[in-house]
C-alpha cells in the first residue's frame, strides 16, 4: 500500500502515520522527521534547512527530493510506504509522481485530514508545550498555515484530479479518526482482516 497523508500542519498527520505503521505494517516516511534529524545532526543540509524551517517556510524542493529519493530507495520502502508531509506543493506532486514511476511503484491513494483553523491553532499550542519545537511559536505557526493555504492547498486538486483524493475527518478521538483512515483506503476489508 502507497499512501500520501495530506492536511494543513498540526492536523495530525504525524500522529496518524505512526498508528497506521502498526496496523499496515509498512514504514513512515516523514519528510519534516527526517529534515529535523538533518538539523540535528547539523549536516550540511540541516544547516540549511533549519532557519527556513524555523521561519515557518518551505525548505527547497530539491533538497527535500533528494532526501525522499534516498528514503524511498531503502529495501524496507519495497512492500509500500505512507508518506507524510510530502508533496506540499505542486512542483513536488510532479516531483513524486516521476520518482515513483522511475521506481516502478504508483501511489496509491492521497488522504487528506480535514481539522478546521481553530482546532489546528489549539492543538500546535499543546505540541509547543509538550515538546518545544522551534517552528511551533505563534507567529511561525501563523506563517506555516499561510504557507499551507497558498502551496499546499492545491495538492489536495492534483490528487483528486487523478481519482486518488479522499478527505478524511481529522476532528475526533485519535483511535476514530484512524479507523476512518482504515475505511477510506482502496481495500478497507482486507486491511482490516489482517490487522
Ligand atoms: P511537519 O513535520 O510535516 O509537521 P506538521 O505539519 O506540523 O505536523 P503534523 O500534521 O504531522 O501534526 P501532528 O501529528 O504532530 O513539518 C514541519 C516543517 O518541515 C514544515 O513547516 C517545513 O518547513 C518542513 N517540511 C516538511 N516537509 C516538507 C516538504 N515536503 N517540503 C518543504 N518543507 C517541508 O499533530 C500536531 C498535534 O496535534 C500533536 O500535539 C498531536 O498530539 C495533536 N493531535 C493529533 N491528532 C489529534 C486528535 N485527533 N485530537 C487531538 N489532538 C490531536
Amino acid at each position: 500500500m502507497r499512501i500520501v497523508l495530506l492536511g494543513a500542519p498540526g492536523s495530525g498527520k504525524g500522529t496518524q502515520s505512526q498508528r497506521l505503521v502498526e496496523r499496515l505494517g509498512i514504514p513512515q516516511i516523514s519528510t519534516g522527521d527526517l529534515l529535523r534529524a538533518a538539523v540535528k545532526a547539523a549536516t550540511s543540509l540541516g544547516l540549511k534547512a533549519r532557519a527556513v524551517m524555523e521561519a515557518g517556510q518551505l525548505v527547497s524542493d530539491e533538497i527535500v527530493l533528494a532526501m525522499l529519493e534516498e528514503r524511498l530507495e531503502q529495501p524496507d520502502a519495497v512492500a509500500g510506504f505512507i508518506l507524510d508531509g510530502y508533496p506540499r506543493n505542486v512542483a513536488q506532486c510532479e516531483a513524486l509522481e516521476a520518482l515513483l514511476a522511475r521506481l516502478g511503484q504508483p501511489l496509491e491513494v492521497a488522504i487528506k485530514l480535514d481539522v478546521p483553523s481553530e482546532l489546528i491553532v489549539e492543538r500546535i499550542a499543546g505540541r509547543a508545550a509538550a515538546q518545544g519545537r522551534k517552528d511551533d511559536t505563534p507567529e511561525t505557526v501563523r506563517e506555516r498555515l499561510r504557507v499551507y493555504a497558498e502551496q499546499t492547498e492545491p495538492v489536495a486538486g492534483y490528487f483528486a484530479a487523478e481519482g486518488k483524493l479522499r478527505i478524511v475527518d481529522g476532528v475526533g478521538e485519535l483511535a476514530e479518526v484512524s479507523r476512518r483512515i482504515l475505511d477510506a483506503l482502496p481495500t478497507p476489508r482486507a486491511v482490516r482482516a489482517s490487522a
